[in-house]
């Protein structure tokens, strides 16, 4: 039986549901040349400014048991960097690359969607609402007035589709708030989740925490938010009919990939678990999905994809 991975993202037909989430492996061309190569549907960008950013000091990045904890504080080569990277290649690949854009004000951010918008080759933007790392910058996405007059605002200057990234929420009322104001935008997307904000992991031995910025405060990734992703990715599926959620968070296996697809995802994003194994993890991963699917006589995505059952 052929199994296949074959999805569509905004109306954009993907040879496979797999990708990196933003921040993992694409901040450099030869990382985005990777992700090219790679087993991959499609990908996205680092989160960029206008300007090349350093970001925090290090370390910014710790594997711990079962995940990461980063405070990497948006380093990234500016928007040109990319959009030259872009420019160049997305006629070559058949995979489409999403530039995400996280500035630090809204000037800043509509200065980047305008540019955005003005590459003729980019087919689809990420508006990343869901920095935790940047000392004094509250994430977007937790504001629900601030992200409802941004995304007014990105429409407007921007005519490209646009996705939105956005932090984990926590409760029905915050899943209900934010579909509301979702539900008023021509959306390409949703991707859940950024990572969890502001978690502390420290050596007992030294008594020190593990990262060095913000006190040691930083975005957790990997198994540990798995639970957390897989109800947001199935809440904001329920909540926003017709409109593609992207799942992220606590990708390892093709059985996690199931998971989220199960949940509603059309798209498994992959994080953590890139930076630890590298691009190797796509084809891994797509194999595990693979034997899943055909053990269950699914021959593919759109057979199972947000069917979860109840009890
Ligand atoms: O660069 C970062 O510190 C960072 C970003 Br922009 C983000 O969106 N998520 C994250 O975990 N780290």
């Amino acid at each position: 039986m052929a199994v296949s991975l074959q999805t569509t993202l905004a109306g954009i037909p993907l040879e496979s549901c797999l990708m990196n989430a933003s921040g993992v492996h694409c901040t450099t061309e030869e990382q985005l040349r990777d992700l090219i190569q790679a087993d991959t549907g499609a990908l996205v960008t680092k989160s960029c400014t206008l300007e090349y950013r350093e970001g925090n000091p290090l370390p910014r990045y710790a594997s711990i048991p079962y995940g990461s904890i980063n405070s990497m504080g948006l380093p990234n080569q500016g928007i040109r960097y990319y959009l030259g990277f872009i420019e160049k290649h997305q006629k070559e690949s058949e995979k489409p690359l999403i530039l995400s854009v996280a500035g630090l004000s809204r000037k800043e951010n509509m200065e980047l969607l305008r540019m955005a918008d003005a590459c003729e080759n980019l087919p689809l933007i990420e508006f990343n609402l869901s920095c935790p790392n940047v000392p004094g910058k509250p994430q977007t996405g937790y504001d629900f007035d601030e992200t409802r007059s941004l995304l007014e605002e990105a429409f407007t200057v921007c005519r490209k589709p646009i996705g939105v990234k956005l932090p984990p929420y926590f409760d029905m009322a915050h899943f209900e708030g934010m579909a509301g104001i979702l539900r008023a935008f021509p959306l390409a997307y949703a991707c859940c989740v950024n990572s969890l904000g502001n978690g502390l992991w420290l050596d007992v031995e030294s008594e020190t925490v593990s990262i060095k910025p913000k006190g040691g405060f930083g975005g957790v990734g990997g198994l540990y938010i798995k639970s957390t992703a897989l109800a947001n990715v199935r809440m904001f599926s329920l909540l926003l009919p017709g409109t593609d959620v992207l799942g992220c968070g606590g990708v390892q296996t093709g059985k996690d990939a199931f998971e989220h697809i199960l949940c509603g995802a059309s798209v498994v994003q992959i994080g953590t678990c890139l930076w630890e194994e590298g691009v190797a993890c796509f084809t891994r991963i797509a194999g595990e999905l693979k034997d899943i699917m055909e053990q269950k006589g699914y021959q593919n995505i759109n057979e199972f994809k947000g069917k979860l059952k109840e009890r």
